[in-house]
Order: C-alpha cells, then structure tokens, then sequence
C-alpha cells in the first residue's frame, strides 16, 4: 500500500465499542418509554445486529421475534418514534462522558493527520451519532479532522452495501487501492470489498468469530505502544509480529491483492 492516500474508519464498534453499551442500552430504553415490552438482552442484540441500521434493526425484530409474520401497521409506523427517543438517549450517554474510543484510535488519527493522510468516516449510522461521539470523546475540533462524513445522512443504503464506499471513493477523488477502511463486522467487510477497498479488522466481542480472510489484517484492537494487540489473522499476518502497534508504518506494510 505505497500509495496509501486515506484512512477511512467505520464507526460502530470501530472507533468505539458503542453497540452493547451504547445503542442497546438506548433502544431498551426507547422500548420502556412507548410501553413496549420489548427488552434486547446483551445476547439478542448480538443477533440483531447481522442487520445493519437501528430502524431496520427494528423492524427485523418485530418480524421476526415479535409478529411472526405480517407485523402490526400501528407497531411498523412507531418505529421511526422509536429511532428518535433512541437516539436521544444515546446522546445523553455520550454526553456524559460513558463510551470511550476504543484504544489506539486517537493515536492513530492524530499520527495520520500529522502525516497528511486524508480521513473520511463510513458509516450506516446517522451524521449526529457521529459528531457527538466525536465531540465527546476528541473534542469539537475532531469534526474538522474528517474530509468527508458518509453517514446514512447521505447513503440509505446500509452495509453490506458497497454504496457508502463508493460514496467515499467518489467524494474523495481516489482509486480503491489508495484508501485503508477500519472495520469491525463482516456486514463492514462485506461492504469495503464490494468496493474494492482493503480492510484492516479490529474485533470487538461481538464480531470476533466473524469470517475474515479477505481482510488485510485482524486484530483485537489498534493497541498503544506500551500495550500492543494481537494479530488475529488476514493476508498480512505471516509478514507481521504476532503482537503489533497499528501504527503508519504498519499501515504501510500492507498489501492489497
Ligand atoms: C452500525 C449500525 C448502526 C448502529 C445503530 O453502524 O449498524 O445501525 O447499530 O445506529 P456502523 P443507528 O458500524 O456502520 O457505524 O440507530 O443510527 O442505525
Ligand atoms: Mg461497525
């Protein structure tokens, strides 16, 4: 990857683990507030999220776990309130400071942009979501930090669509071979290779079982240099330590086939 140009990070279990403690928590709480007894154990959730976006997300549950078939209209047309108090109550939780950014993830930005590498998200969750984990864990400079936001704000259609990649391949000007995504999941593999683009996978427990040969690099986290992660797999593992700091110049070790 000689001609790595940009660093593109997926968002939800990426940048921060947000999903089990995060988002699930919030729409248990969306649930409680409409008077549905509808509760997303730690567990379940870790089924739910083969679908990507929390209205879809919704509504695969209430086809599945709740109707059983032909879903209630009035339950369908609650779902987008539902989203909204959801999201609410995410905010209030990073705003007071409760999700962290997974580790190495600051480091890695701040080295990029004093690098000169262009950064851009790639998400299937909404530009709000964003820019307030952003501003709660980076400050509010952080926002400026990224060239290019695709967010469901711009793609409706969610991973394992190509299509938020290929929004970002257009927006920037750049070939897929110039670009690195972070991901966590397969549905975000499934998207970056769909694309074209080489993928580097942190796991988080959720997704670590997920299948990931395709991707460049897999590893527990982004690590710190005094606390360096495990390589878990990928096309470059043979060519790396067994325990890495994802670092510029390791970025730069891998290639893309
Ligand atoms: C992850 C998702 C999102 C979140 C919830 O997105 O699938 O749906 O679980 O966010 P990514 P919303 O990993 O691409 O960042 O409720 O806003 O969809
Ligand atoms: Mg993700």
């Amino acid at each position: 990857m000689s001609s790595l140009k940009a660093l593109l990070f997926d968002v939800d279990g990426t940048l921060a683990d947000t999903e089990r403690d995060g988002h699930r928590i919030a729409f248990n709480r969306a649930f409680a507030d409409a008077g549905l007894d509808w509760q997303w154990s730690e567990q379940l959730y870790g089924r739910l999220l083969v679908i990507s976006g929390g209205k879809e997300r919704m509504e695969y549950y209430l086809r599945n776990y709740v109707a059983h078939g032909e879903p209630d209209p009035q339950l369908l047309a609650l779902i987008p309130k539902l989203h909204t108090t959801k999201n609410r109550y995410y905010w209030d939780m990073l705003e007071r400071g409760e999700i962290g950014l997974r580790p190495g993830v600051a480091r890695l930005l701040r080295a990029a942009r004093s690098a000169g590498l262009r950064l851009a998200i790639a998400t299937t969750t909404t530009g709000t979501n964003v820019s307030t984990l952003l501003r709660s864990t980076l400050g509010e400079e952080s926002l400026g930090w990224f060239e290019l936001m695709a967010t469901a704000d711009e793609v409706s259609d969610k991973k394992p669509s190509p299509a938020v990649y290929e929004y970002c391949l257009d927006h920037l000007g750049l070939a897929a071979h110039e670009c690195l995504a972070f991901e966590d999941s397969e549905n975000g593999m499934a998207a970056t290779r769909a694309a074209g683009i080489p993928v580097l996978i942190t796991v988080n427990d959720y997704t670590r079982d997920g299948d990931y040969r395709d991707a460049e690099l897999v590893v527990e986290s982004l690590g710190e240099p005094q606390a360096p992660t495990r390589v878990l797999g990928g096309r470059a593992a043979a060519r790396v330590a067994a325990s890495v700091t994802v670092d510029l110049d390791l970025l730069r070790t891998l290639r893309a086939s």
